[in-house]
Formats: C-alpha cells, sequence, structure tokens
C-alpha cells in the first residue's frame, strides 16, 4: 500500500467519526440563510456545502488546509496534492514514494492518442483535454467494483482514479498542445522527473535555464483548489455525490472551467492585453490603457481577470504570478503591459459601482508568463489550468466519498412560488 493510502487509512476514522458527532450534536443549529437575492443570484454567499480541503476568505484569498497561499508557493504540486488529502506536507520519504506511484501510473492508453488525432483540427483545446479524460472511464476501477465494494471502501477506489488520471494529464495535456497547434511529434515523459518539470518537458519549449519547468511547477500548484463553491469544483462534487466515477466527475467540472467567465478567462486576458499592445503599437501608456478599459466596459464586456465572486483583494495567486514575472521577465513588453494594467484597471473598475471586486484575479498575469516562455497559443490556457485544478477536485472528491457525504439535492421552486413565499 502506498504511503499515502497507508496515512489517508490512519487519519480518516478519527475525522469521519468526529464528523458524524458534531452533525448528530448540532444539526439543527442554523448556519445560513438564503434571499430571495441570493436565490437569483447564483446562491452567491450561501454557506451550505463542505470543503475541507481549501478556504478562501475574501479578504485574504485562498488557504491551503490552513497555510496561506504565501508559504507554500515554493511546493512542489506533488506536495499540495499530499497536503490537499492529509491537512500536513510530505516528508521527504513520503514525498519520493508519492512521486514514484504517480510514475508508475504515467503511461496513457494508445486509444487516447487515436481518439485525439482524429478530432477535427479546429477544436478547442479543452474539447481535446476533456474528451481524453471521459474515454478513459472504461479504466475507472472505481467503476468496475462498485458493485463489490462497500460504502467505507469508496474514498479508496475514488483515490485509485485520482491518482491514475492526475499521473496522465500531463502527458494527456501535453500532446494536445503539440498536436492541437501543430508542434511536432509527441514527445515522451522524461524518467524520474516531477509533475511539472515532466509538463514542461513534454510541452516541448525551449528551456535552457529551467525557468519553464519553475514556472509549471507554480501553475500547478496556484490553480490546485479554490475551495467548494467554484463552477468546477461544485459541477465536479456534484456529479461525484451520484457516484458517478471520477472520469465522469471530473470532466463535468472542467467543462465548467471552460468557461469565460471562470478558467477560460486566462486566456480572454491575455487576448485583451493584447489587442492593447496592437492598438497602441506596443506598451501602452496609462492613459491609453484608461481609455481602453473604459471602452471595453461601454461595449458591455467584462475586463477578464479583474473581479471575483468571492474575493474581495487582489488574489495571492496573481500576486505570486506578478512575484515570478518580476523575477524571471521584468522586461518583457507584455510583462509590462500586464504589470501596468494592473496598476490602472482597479482605479477605473473601482469608479463602477456594481462591481463588487476591482482587483485582479489568478487570470490577470499568469498569460504573460506563459507567452514569455514562448506559450503563445492562448486557446491552450485553460488545459493548464484544468491539469492543475484536476488536483483540487480529485482530492476533494476523495474526502467527500470518505465522509460518505449523500447525492447533493438543492430545492428549486419556481418564480410563483418564491412569490408567495414572499408576499405571504
Ligand atoms: N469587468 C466588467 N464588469 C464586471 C467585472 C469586470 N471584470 N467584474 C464584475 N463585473 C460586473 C458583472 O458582470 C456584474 O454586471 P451585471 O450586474 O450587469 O451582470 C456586476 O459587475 C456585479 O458583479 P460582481 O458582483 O462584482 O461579480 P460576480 O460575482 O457576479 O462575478 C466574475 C464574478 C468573476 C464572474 C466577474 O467579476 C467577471 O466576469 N470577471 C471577469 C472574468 C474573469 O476574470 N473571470 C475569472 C474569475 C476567476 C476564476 O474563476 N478563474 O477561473
Amino acid at each position: 500500500m502506498s504511503l499515502l493510502k497507508q496515512k489517508l487509512a490512519g487519519i480518516l476514522p478519527d475525522q469521519i467519526k468526529d464528523i458524524k458527532a458534531f452533525v448528530a450534536a448540532n444539526g439543527d443549529k442554523k448556519v445560513s440563510e438564503v434571499t430571495l437575492a441570493q436565490a437569483y443570484g447564483g446562491i452567491r454567499g450561501v454557506k451550505a456545502l463542505i470543503c475541507d480541503t481549501s478556504e478562501v476568505p475574501p479578504d485574504k484569498g485562498l488557504i491551503i488546509r490552513g497555510k496561506e497561499l504565501g508559504e507554500i508557493t515554493d511546493k512542489l504540486p506533488e506536495e499540495i496534492l499530499w497536503l490537499l488529502l492529509t491537512g500536513e506536507l510530505p516528508n521527504k520519504e513520503e514525498l519520493a514514494d508519492l512521486q514514484a506511484d504517480l510514475q508508475s501510473r504515467q503511461d496513457v492508453p494508445t486509444y487516447v492518442w487515436n481518439i485525439l488525432n482524429e478530432m477535427p483540427s479546429d477544436s478547442h483545446p479543452m474539447a481535446m483535454f476533456n474528451t481524453a479524460i471521459l474515454v478513459m472511464q472504461r479504466e475507472s476501477k472505481f467503476a468496475k467494483n462498485y458493485n463489490d465494494i462497500t460504502k467505507a471502501e469508496y474514498w479508496e477506489y475514488t483515490l485509485e482514479d485520482s491518482l491514475d488520471i492526475i499521473a496522465k494529464l500531463p502527458a494527456i495535456a501535453a500532446f494536445v498542445y503539440r498536436k492541437r497547434f501543430d508542434k511536432g511529434a509527441r514527445i515522451e515523459p522524461k524518467a524520474g522527473a516531477d509533475l511539472g518539470e515532466n509538463y514542461a518537458h513534454m510541452l516541448g519549449l525551449n528551456d535552457d535555464k529551467g525557468a519553464f519547468a519553475n514556472l509549471m511547477r507554480l501553475y500547478l500548484t496556484l490553480h490546485s483548489d479554490h475551495e467548494g463553491g467554484n463552477v468546477s469544483a461544485f459541477s465536479a462534487a456534484t456529479v461525484n455525490s451520484a457516484l458517478s466515477d471520477m472520469y465522469y466527475s471530473l470532466t463535468a467540472g472542467l467543462n465548467g472551467l471552460a468557461g469565460p467567465l471562470h478558467g477560460l478567462a486566462n486566456q480572454e486576458c491575455l487576448k485583451w492585453v493584447l489587442e492593447t499592445m496592437e492598438m497602441f503599437g506596443g506598451t501602452p501608456t496609462d492613459e491609453q490603457i484608461e481609455k481602453y478599459t473604459w471602452e471595453t466596459l461601454d461595449a458591455g464586456k467584462v475586463i477578464p481577470g479583474y473581479g471575483h465572486a468571492v474575493l474581495r483583494v487582489t488574489d495571492p495567486r496573481f500576486t505570486a504570478f506578478h512575484a515570478f514575472g518580476l523575477e524571471n521577465c521584468s522586461d518583457d513588453p507584455v510583462f509590462q503591459t500586464v504589470d501596468r494594467v494592473f496598476r490602472v484597471v482597479p482605479e477605473v473598475l473601482k469608479q463602477v459601482e456594481k462591481i463588487s471586486n476591482p482587483w485582479p484575479n489568478v487570470d490577470a498575469g499568469s498569460g504573460s508568463l506563459l507567452y514569455h516562455f514562448g506559450l503563445k497559443e492562448f486557446e491552450y490556457y485553460t488545459v493548464l489550468f484544468s491539469v492543475s485544478r484536476a488536483i483540487g477536485i480529485c482530492s476533494q472528491s476523495v474526502i467527500a466519498r470518505a465522509y460518505g457525504l449523500p447525492i447533493t439535492r438543492p430545492k428549486s421552486l419556481p418564480t410563483a412560488k418564491f412569490k408567495q413565499l414572499v408576499n405571504g
């Protein structure tokens, strides 16, 4: 048994006992109320979901298992996976064991390459990526064993599927890039490389100094989890609650990530930045950015990379990317434009009364860094986000199955009933 599985098998029983006792003693206590505006407003702010992997206080941003982002930006994605699942960072031996386990699962079935090769050449990279995951559903150990296992064992098979998937995603994602953008033949994984390093290697971009591999490690760490209510995590959790396996659940979540108000914002964001540069013939001045920001808003469009449903401060994930940019590509004109946009856009958005949060989110800056290292096809960026978000979605699903959470089923009402409720 892997050390990760041993560790979980050791800690989960007490956690489950504690939760059962907590709910039994306090099950009738009220934790949230719902207004009509919330019912018609995306259920914003209603506290009715459990997520023990991470939380997002509006005034701080992402905290993973009690650790603020600043404390863990130097950690490998594999360490973050261990942290999300167990609540602790792995020691050296545990990390090596997890890495070896993932490496033993990284071979992708040949039919995946064949199916991707047959997809229309203008398919969106996210459609290709999600197709590849879904087509592997036949490999699910949870689905294969479902009729022979007890509810108490669900988490183990969900963990098995999760590790199988996470191990394969860098190779699949890299293939999608090389195939979709005519970059040449598939590159085999590098023996002994960590997840981020291997992903960078298989994308095939020039990386003499290893800085791009560092960016990939940071990228996979920063996007991994963002509590339970965001579209990708919530969609995946809902599907998983029906005991659909990880292949079905993860693709459900990642299909949500492919929306422009969620993960696709990173492709939209760089597009917007490049548009300003093209319009003004290079890095624009503050005045030019301000003008283009107002033009975008007046055209009824959003400024991608700015605003957030929960956050009310600059996203610490943006801050981490920004710091990486300052260190690695401060003289790059695209990064300089992002830097300048960061100074100008919040001041404009603050003047628009309806906008709750004028500050940058995770998507505002990451594209400029990828662009700097030659990953210029911004339609691909949400795939990178997906490889990372899979780590959080899978972790949340393993824990949900361990807790034995039931099928998700909130209550909906027709507008006429809401009118009756409000008017008596
Ligand atoms: N530009 C223009 N208008 C914006 C805006 C922005 N960046 N952010 C919010 N608004 C508008 C909303 O569209 C909304 O307008 P309407 O009432 O006319 O529909 C109004 O301000 C109130 O919205 P809000 O309460 O501030 O924010 P929401 O919780 O409704 O939405 C969003 C949060 C992230 C969807 C929103 O800020 C947005 O569309 N931002 C741009 C897209 C983006 O960057 N998305 C990525 C978010 C992070 C993420 O999930 N990454 O995956």
